[in-house]
């Protein structure tokens, strides 16, 4: 059985838990990190030296970085449907896997962190408006790539969306102002009717 160990309002988690659902796969979770705590034991470090959720063990392998666990799972129990076979397809789904974790991620942190994990005294306005013109910014990127294509990768639905989409739920539901996207709108509400969106993603922001 599948062993997916991260707390399940963790957006890495998430995209785990949303894959397994699109694939229709069976798993345990075990709630680790955040206030449960767990991820700095040695039993832990020794799976994942970073002390970071999420980790996932499937038979005799153990893996971290989420988009890499997105990608194992797609490939193993559904390679060219959710990961496109052709190379050139491939690289464009994989171009906006890298993407959503080396500048949508760092974007959307600081007004994240600063919204829904500090306490209302403990903010700093500052931060959290300058991240949130950035994330705009970044967001508009999207939006642009959307007006020309259903979804990220391409015409389907493919793991592309998947990372790029726990980011945008939180862009719709954190309290800040929101420039209109309209291509952005379009595909976020073609995935809110996905069942294991809606699931694993759509369950607030805490
Ligand atoms: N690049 C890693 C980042 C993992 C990460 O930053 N996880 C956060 C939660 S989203 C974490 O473990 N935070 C510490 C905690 O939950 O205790 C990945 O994509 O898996």
């Amino acid at each position: 059985m599948l062993r997916i160990l991260g707390r399940n309002n963790s957006s890495n988690v998430q995209k785990v838990l949303w894959t397994c659902d699109e694939l229709g796969l069976s798993y345990e979770r075990d709630d680790i990190g955040g206030p449960f705590g767990g991820n700095h034991e040695p039993q832990y470090l020794a799976m994942n030296p970073n002390g970071l959720v999420p980790t996932v063990i499937d038979d005799d392998i153990v893996l971290w970085e989420s988009n890499v666990i997105v990608r194992h799972l797609v490939r193993k129990h559904a390679p060219n449907d959710l990961s496109p076979d052709d190379p050139v397809r491939l690289a464009v789904a994989e171009q906006w896997m890298d993407w959503q974790q080396t500048v949508v991620g760092p974007a959307i942190f600081p007004v994240f962190w600063g919204l829904v994990r500090t306490a209302p005294e403990d903010r700093d306005a500052e931060v959290i408006s300058a991240g949130r013109d950035r994330l705009e910014k970044v967001l508009s990127i999207l939006d642009a790539r959307l007006s020309v294509t259903a979804f990220v990768g391409g015409e389907d639905f493919s793991m592309a969306d998947i990372p790029l989409g726990i980011m945008v739920y939180r862009w719709f539901n954190l309290e800040i102002e929101r420039r209109d996207l309209p291509d952005l709108a379009r595909w976020y509400q073609l995935l809110t009717e996905r069942p294991a969106f809606e699931n694993n993603v759509m369950i607030g922001l805490t």
